[in-house]
């Protein structure tokens, strides 16, 4: 059964201009773009993202750096997304990442680590609702 994740480029990786090779990335890895956008979170925008994290000592490092400048959300989907998709980015730390991972090849450091991505089929689905409508989500291919 194919179900969804929700990846972002975070704004170094935008700023960069990484975000075409990163997409790239996923098709060839065979995740289907479901939705796409670009936007600049406010800040109670992001710091509802990483409610998770309030009390984590970076968190307001990590909403400082996700409201910098335009990130890309994007909908992905495969059969096993949210594990497969984890595979594709690396560990959070880009030092600790595998060779050939999105965050090896594109991270800069722990916290500017260039995409984000879900850590369940629940979060999942609460995160692609964070950013898009259901009628935003194209259900017809
Ligand atoms: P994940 O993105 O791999 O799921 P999480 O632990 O959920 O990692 O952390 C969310 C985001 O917070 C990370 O992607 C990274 O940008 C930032 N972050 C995580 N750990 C640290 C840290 O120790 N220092 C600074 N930023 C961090
Ligand atoms: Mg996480």
């Amino acid at each position: 059964m194919s179900n969804k994740t929700l990846a972002i480029i975070k704004p170094e990786a935008v700023e960069k201009g990484y975000s075409g090779k990163i997409i790239a990335m996923y098709i060839e890895a065979g995740f289907k773009i479901k939705a796409m956008n670009m936007t600049h979170l406010t800040k109670p925008s992001a710091e509802g993202f990483y409610a998770v994290h309030r009390e984590r000592p970076f968190f307001n490092e990590l909403v400082a750096y996700m409201t910098s400048g335009p990130c890309i959300p994007i909908v992905l989907e495969k059969e096993n997304a949210v594990e497969d998709y984890r595979k594709l980015i690396g560990a959070t730390d880009p030092a600790k990442a595998d060779e050939g991972t999105v965050r090896k090849l594109f991270a800069v450091d722990i916290q500017h680590n260039a995409v984000h991505g879900s850590d369940s089929d629940e979060n999942a689905l609460k995160e692609i609702a964070h950013f898009f409508s259901s009628d935003e989500l194209l259900n017809n291919y």
